[in-house]
């Protein structure tokens, strides 16, 4: 019942009725949408709450939905058709001149004109971090906008469980409660060890649960701003409805940078590369191509390099800097014929582990704000693994694309080109996403657990969304488990016609 037209039933028709049936054999928070067109960016969705038979592990007082979405004015087609025109045309934080001086001061002149050389040739904007942004959302928590302010109520003493759940058609968003810790009790519907933070990522159609415990009588903003802070959602949880609190600014936009590129050998990757030829005839899509096969990467000068700044930061086939070794996927990152043609505009050299990356924009706030961000290497689940078993096999996917002609793919094939990745009823198998591109891309997979390795295999959290960061690698064991054809695709609204795969289960 995990179901989508055209795969697993014909959808339902205007007036129809369709009785979905299934045996209730989970709980915790979840969510529903359409997924025929774009209807869900029209506002076909809801949350959906099932509460555990047994008693529930996780003690509150009351409890409340988050729903977070994004609404335009213009509809979804429209949105559509003009990403496929220009796919920078929402992205309005173009470089100033204001711009060009700073980076000259932090930078000196000679580094600033290799940079913006290379962005420029590549025909991408390093500002590229969400495709439709706040010039034409509106960013809604439970329906209301910021202004109409969403409010829910507490008595000081009570633990309050929030129910986060990014029900977005295209929107990121990074939530905090200034004033209040959020210890993370649930992820996906699935309960967690409890991990206190005090901010998180929710990427589109991820759900997080937390309690809040406020010990004063007062108002704190429930605060949503979107991974490219172009805009938030906003509401507020007070003790007493007169009151509100003050909403924040919203942090600096990052920019992104050779790490999301997926070449995390540095700062100085583009200074000291020997070989590369930035001059003449690069097309902007073979620009990275080209790159690639300038560039000698067993002269380029590994030392000095501070690895201690990159959290996570891993070469591929090499697990051992995570203390993991045998765990997780030790097969060497590779691209697939299929990776070159006009539908990629790049391939990550040197893809760095997503699993303790807190995600672009996030990286430095614990050293500049003190605040403690929620990472995919944070989660454990709260009771052991079920299925035990090592994977009997890998698949590596990679997710492609091209941003100025907006096409999105998986191993460089769009969804309409695709032969169905076929699962074997009963196995156990280990999924590797590499990120491609260098946009943060939500992956789901319908109808069974993405079971992600974030470091102890006895207690491995189950997803159905995880989020793969720019220019980086993740991967889960999945149970082959249900019968099916079944979507596996980003669960970006507008990537979804391209980057898509079905799974068939045989
Ligand atoms: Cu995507």
């Amino acid at each position: 019942m995990d179901g989508v037209p055209g795969l697993s039933f014909d959808g339902i028709r205007p007036g129809e009725t369709f009785t979905y049936q299934f045996p209730l054999k989970q709980s915790g928070t979840y969510w529903y949408h359409s997924h025929s067109d774009f209807q869900e960016q029209r506002g076909h969705y809801g949350a959906i709450v099932i509460d555990p038979a047994e008693p529930d592990p996780v003690a509150y007082d009351r409890d409340y939905v988050v729903l977070l979405t994004d609404w335009s004015d213009q509809s979804p087609q429209d949105i559509y058709a003009t990403l496929k025109k220009e796919g920078h045309y929402y992205n309005r934080r173009r470089r100033t001149v204001g711009d060009l001086w700073e980076e000259i001061r932090q930078k000196g002149v000679s580094q600033t004109w290799r940079d913006r050389k290379m962005w420029n040739e590549m025909r991408m904007s390093d500002r590229d971090i969400a495709d439709v942004t706040g010039y034409t959302y509106t960013y809604l928590m439970n329906g209301q906008t910021p202004d109409a302010n969403w409010t829910a109520l507490f008595k000081r003493g009570e633990k309050i469980r929030l129910r986060f759940i990014n029900g977005a058609a295209m929107s990121i968003f990074d939530i905090r409660i200034p004033g209040l810790k959020m210890t993370v009790v649930a992820s996906d519907g699935q309960n967690i060890e409890p991990v206190t933070v005090d901010e998180f990522r929710i990427g589109v159609a991820e759900t997080y649960d937390v309690i809040v415990e406020p010990e004063q009588d007062t108002a704190y903003t429930l605060f949503a701003q979107t991974i490219d802070r172009s805009g938030y959602a906003r509401g507020t949880l007070t003790s007493d409805p007169r009151l509100q609190a003050k909403v924040p600014a919203m942090d600096y936009a990052p920019v992104l940078t050779h790490r999301d590129m997926g070449m995390d050998h540095s700062a100085h990757a583009m200074g000291d590369m020997p070989g590369m030829d930035h001059g003449g005839n690069h097309s902007g899509h073979s620009m990275h191509q080209d790159m690639h096969k300038g560039m000698d990467h067993s002269a380029h000068n590994m030392e000095g390099m501070d690895h201690s700044q990159h959290a996570g930061h891993q070469m591929p086939g090499n697990t051992t800097d995570l203390g993991l070794a045998g765990y997780g996927s030790n097969a060497p990152v590779e691209h697939l014929p299929s990776e070159y043609g006009p539908g990629v505009d790049m391939r990550a050299s040197m893809p760095a582990n997503g699993l303790h990356d807190p995600g672009i924009g996030l990286r430095d706030h614990q050293q500049r704000y003190g605040r403690k961000v929620l990472t995919y290497g944070d989660i454990r689940n709260l009771t052991p693994t079920l299925d035990r078993r090592q994977p009997e096999r890998e698949i590596q996917l990679h997710l492609t694309g091209n941003m100025e002609r907006y096409m999105w793919s998986v191993n460089g094939i769009k969804f309409s080109d695709a032969e169905p990745l076929i699962f074997k009823y009963g196995e156990r198998l280990r999924v590797t996403l590499v990120n491609d591109t260098m946009m943060t891309h939500p992956i789901h997979l319908h109808g069974m657990w993405s079971e992600l390795e974030t470091g102890d295999p006895e207690y491995i959290p189950r997803k159905h969304t995880v989020l793969v960061q720019p220019g980086s690698t993740i991967s889960y064991l999945v149970t082959a488990d249900a019968y099916g054809r079944w979507a596996y695709h980003c669960h970006l609204l507008y990537h979804m016609p391209g980057m898509f795969r079905e799974v068939r289960l045989v």
